[in-house]
C-alpha cells in the first residue's frame, strides 16, 4: 500500500508569516529595544511594511566602536501605483533623504521611490511622514502584490487615462488589510489615535477570498508564497516590460477604445544559476477579458497563486513556476473554476513599439510634459551635478505632477508652453544634462542598485556602468553606431533587479568583478536573452560588446536592430566571429 505523501515542510518565512498575527510579529517590542537591527523574523515581516534591513557593505568588516562589524541601516519603498505622484510627495521624499537617509533618493525599476541608509531609531518618524503625504510604504515589498506598474505617459486621452486609473483600482483591490501597518507605524504618539493614510482603509473587508479569514479575506495570514507583479500597458508602448510580471496586461483596441485585456501570466526574471530549477521566464497569453472581468481575473489568478504556489522551497515559489509545473491549460482551467466562469481565449493584438518618454512631448491638452533621464535613477547632489536641487526648485516654481518612469527616470507634467525653456534652464544652471543630451546606449540602459546597500549584490552596478558606458559611447560613435535604439541593463546578481533577461544586452554580476554577458533579447521586450559569455571581467566587458557591434555593422540585415542581429546570428556564429577577431 502506497503511503500518503508527507506534506512539504514549510520555509522558515512561512513559519514566520503564519505565527505573525497578520505582520505583527515582534516588530512593536523591537522598534522599542536599544540594538540597531531587528530579529530574524522581524527582518521577514518588515518587508511587508516596506523596510529592509541591509548594512552598509562599503565599511561591512571594520570594527566599529561598539565592536560590532555591521553598520545597519534600512531601505524604505515606497509603493507608487504607475508611479504617479505630486510635487510636494515628491519633496516630502526629498526632505526625508536628506534628514533620515543617505541624502540620495532612488528611483526604482518598478516606478517606485526608495530611501537608503535610514537608521532604525528613523523608521517610525520615516513611515509616519511618507504616509502623511498620503503615499504608503504598505506592501511595496514582501509576499503580496507589489506596486502596480503601469505606462505613466501624462496624454491627455481616454486610453492612457483608462489604464492608469485600471493600474490604480487593482493596486487597491490586492493591498493587504491588516491593521498591524497602522498601529506600528502611524499610531500619533501623543494622542494615541491611528492615522490611516495612503488610501489603506482598515475596515474594507469586502474582498471575496480566503475562506473564513476576516482580517485578510483575500491573502489569509500567510499571504502569498512569494512577490507578486502586476503592470498595465498599451499594446503600441511597453515601456514597463509587461512580459516580465506575474501578471501583465495588454489593452486590446477596437478603434481608439480599449474593449478589454489580454492577460499574460508567469513573467519573472530572478534566477540562480547554480540551480537549474529556476529560471527566466516571459508572460505567457493566458486569456482575453473585458473590462468589466478585469480585476476579478487578476485576482482569481492571485488567489490561485496563494493555494497552490509552492511555500516550501522559495527558490522556486514564484507564479511561473506553478504555470512550468502544471502547463498553461490545467493552469487556465484552475483560475476559471476560482473566477468562476470559462475565460475567453487571447486577443491576436501584439505589442510593437516601447516609448520611454525622454523629451518634451505635448500632453493633448495645451500642456507639456517632460521626460527627464535619470541616470540609473539616482537623485542626489554632487559638486557640479545637483539634480536634487533642481528638483526641489522645479517642484517649488511650477508644481508639475510627477510621473516616474520603469527605466528609473521621471517626468514633469503639466508645464506651460511659456514655462518649458525655464525648465530646461534650471536643470542646465543645476548641471543636470538634459534628456537629449544623453546618447541612446546612456538613455536606454538601466543598472540595479548592488552595492553598498543591496546585501544579495555579487559585483557593483549603478556604481559600474555608467563608466562602462563612457567606454562604450566612444567606441559606438567610433563606429558610426552612436544612433542605434537598444537596451543595455546591468545587475549585481542574477535576481534580475534591472530586469537584464531580456533586453538587448543584459550584464548580470556573476563572481567578484565578473559578469556574464547575455546578449539576443528585445528593445521591444518580448524575447529572452541568451548567454554570449560567462564569467567575463570587468575590464573585458565593453570590448566583448564593441566585437558583437563590429560584426553586427559588418553584417547587419537591412535595418534590423542590435537583439535582433545577435538573436538571428545565433551563438556559435557571434562567438567564432569574435574569436576569430581576437581583442
Ligand atoms: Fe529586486 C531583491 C532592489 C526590482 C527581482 N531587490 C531585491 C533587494 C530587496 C535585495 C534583498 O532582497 O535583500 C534589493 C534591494 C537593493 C537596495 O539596496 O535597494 C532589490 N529590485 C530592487 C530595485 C530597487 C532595483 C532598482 O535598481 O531599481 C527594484 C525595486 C522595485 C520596486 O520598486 O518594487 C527591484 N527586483 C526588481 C525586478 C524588476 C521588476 O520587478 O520589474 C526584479 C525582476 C523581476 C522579478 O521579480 O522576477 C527583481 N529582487 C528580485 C529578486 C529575485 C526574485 C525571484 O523571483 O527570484 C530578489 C531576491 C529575492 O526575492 O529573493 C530581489
Ligand atoms: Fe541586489 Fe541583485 Fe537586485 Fe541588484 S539584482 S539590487 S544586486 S538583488
Amino acid at each position: 500500500m502506497s503511503q500518503p505523501r508527507k506534506a512539504p515542510t514549510p520555509s522558515s518565512v512561512e513559519v514566520y508569516k503564519s505565527e505573525s498575527r497578520y505582520l505583527r510579529g515582534d516588530i512593536g517590542e523591537e522598534l522599542n529595544d536599544d540594538n540597531d537591527f531587528f530579529g530574524k523574523g522581524s527582518i521577514q515581516l518588515l518587508k511587508h511594511h516596506g523596510t529592509y534591513e541591509q548594512d552598509d557593505r562599503d565599511v561591512r568588516g571594520q570594527i566599529r566602536d561598539d565592536g560590532s562589524k555591521k553598520r545597519f541601516i534600512y531601505m524604505v519603498r515606497t509603493r507608487i501605483p504607475g508611479g504617479i505622484l505630486s510635487s510636494a510627495q515628491l519633496l516630502a521624499e526629498l526632505d526625508l533623504c536628506d534628514e533620515v537617509g543617505n541624502s540620495t533618493l532612488r528611483i526604482t525599476s518598478r516606478q517606485a521611490l526608495q530611501l537608503h541608509g535610514v537608521l532604525k531609531s528613523d523608521l517610525q518618524k520615516t513611515l509616519k511622514k511618507i504616509n502623511d503625504t498620503q503615499l504608503t510604504t504598505l506592501a511595496a515589498c514582501g509576499d503580496v502584490a507589489r506596486n502596480t506598474m503601469c505606462c505613466p505617459a501624462p496624454y491627455n486621452d481616454a486610453q492612457h487615462q483608462e489604464i492608469q486609473e485600471l493600474a490604480q483600482a487593482i493596486a487597491e483591490r490586492l493591498q493587504p488589510q491588516t491593521s498591524v501597518y497602522h498601529e506600528l507605524w502611524l499610531t500619533d504618539t501623543t494622542t494615541g489615535e491611528k492615522v490611516i493614510a495612503g488610501g489603506a482603509s482598515e475596515q474594507d473587508t469586502s474582498l471575496s477570498g480566503h475562506p473564513g479569514d476576516e482580517t485578510e479575506p483575500l491573502y489569509g495570514k500567510q499571504y502569498l508564497p512569494r512577490k507578486f507583479k502586476i503592470g498595465v500597458i498599451l499594446p503600441y508602448d511597453n515601456c514597463i516590460d509587461v512580459y516580465t510580471h506575474d501578471v501583465g496586461l495588454i489593452a486590446v483596441l477596437d478603434g481608439d477604445k480599449i474593449v478589454g485585456y489580454n492577460v499574460l501570466a508567469g513573467g519573472g526574471q530572478g534566477r540562480t544559476p547554480s540551480a537549474e530549477k529556476t529560471f527566466a521566464a516571459l508572460g505567457q497569453k493566458l486569456c482575453f477579458a473585458t473590462k468589466e472581468q478585469v480585476i476579478d481575473v487578476v485576482q482569481s489568478i492571485v488567489q490561485v497563486q496563494r493555494d497552490h504556489g509552492d511555500r516550501s522551497d522559495r527558490k522556486v515559489a514564484r507564479l511561473k513556476y506553478l504555470i512550468h509545473n502544471w502547463g498553461l491549460d490545467k493552469f487556465r482551467e484552475t483560475v476559471e473554476q476560482y473566477y468562476g466562469n470559462p475565460l475567453a481565449p487571447p486577443d491576436p493584438t501584439e505589442i510593437t513599439d516601447h516609448d520611454d518618454h525622454m523629451g518634451w512631448h505635448a500632453q493633448g491638452d495645451g500642456n507639456w510634459f517632460y521626460g527627464l533621464n535619470v541616470e540609473n535613477g539616482r537623485i542626489k547632489d554632487t559638486s557640479n551635478y545637483r539634480l536634487k536641487s533642481a528638483l526641489r526648485t522645479l517642484c517649488h516654481q511650477f508644481e508639475p505632477g510627477i510621473r516616474l518612469t520603469a527605466h528609473q527616470s521621471l517626468i514633469l507634467t503639466n508645464i506651460h508652453e511659456s514655462d518649458k525653456s525655464e525648465v530646461e534652464s534650471v536643470l542646465t544652471r543645476h548641471g543636470v544634462p538634459l534628456s537629449n543630451d544623453f546618447s541612446n546606449a546612456r538613455r536606454w540602459s538601466m543598472a540595479c542598485v548592488a552595492w553598498p546597500t543591496c546585501g544579495l549584490s555579487i559585483t557593483e552596478s549603478e556604481r559600474a556602468l555608467p563608466g562602462m558606458i563612457d567606454q562604450l559611447e566612444q567606441e559606438l560613435e567610433n563606429l558610426g553606431l552612436a544612433e542605434e535604439r537598444f537596451t543595455l541593463r546591468m545587475t549585481g546578481c542574477p535576481n534580475g533587479c534591472a530586469r537584464p533577461y531580456n533586453p538587448d544586452i543584459g550584464l548580470v554580476g556573476r563572481a567578484r568583478e565578473k559578469y556574464t554577458l547575455y546578449v539576443g533579447g528585445a528593445l521591444l521586450g518580448n524575447r529572452l536573452a541568451f548567454i554570449h559569455r560567462d564569467m567575463v571581467p570587468s575590464d573585458e566587458v565593453v570590448p566583448s560588446i564593441v566585437k558583437l557591434f563590429e560584426f553586427f555593422k559588418e553584417e547587419r540585415a537591412g535595418d534590423e536592430t542590435f537583439g535582433d542581429f545577435c538573436a538571428r546570428q545565433g551563438n556559435a556564429a557571434l562567438l567564432n566571429y569574435a574569436d576569430s577577431n581576437p581583442l
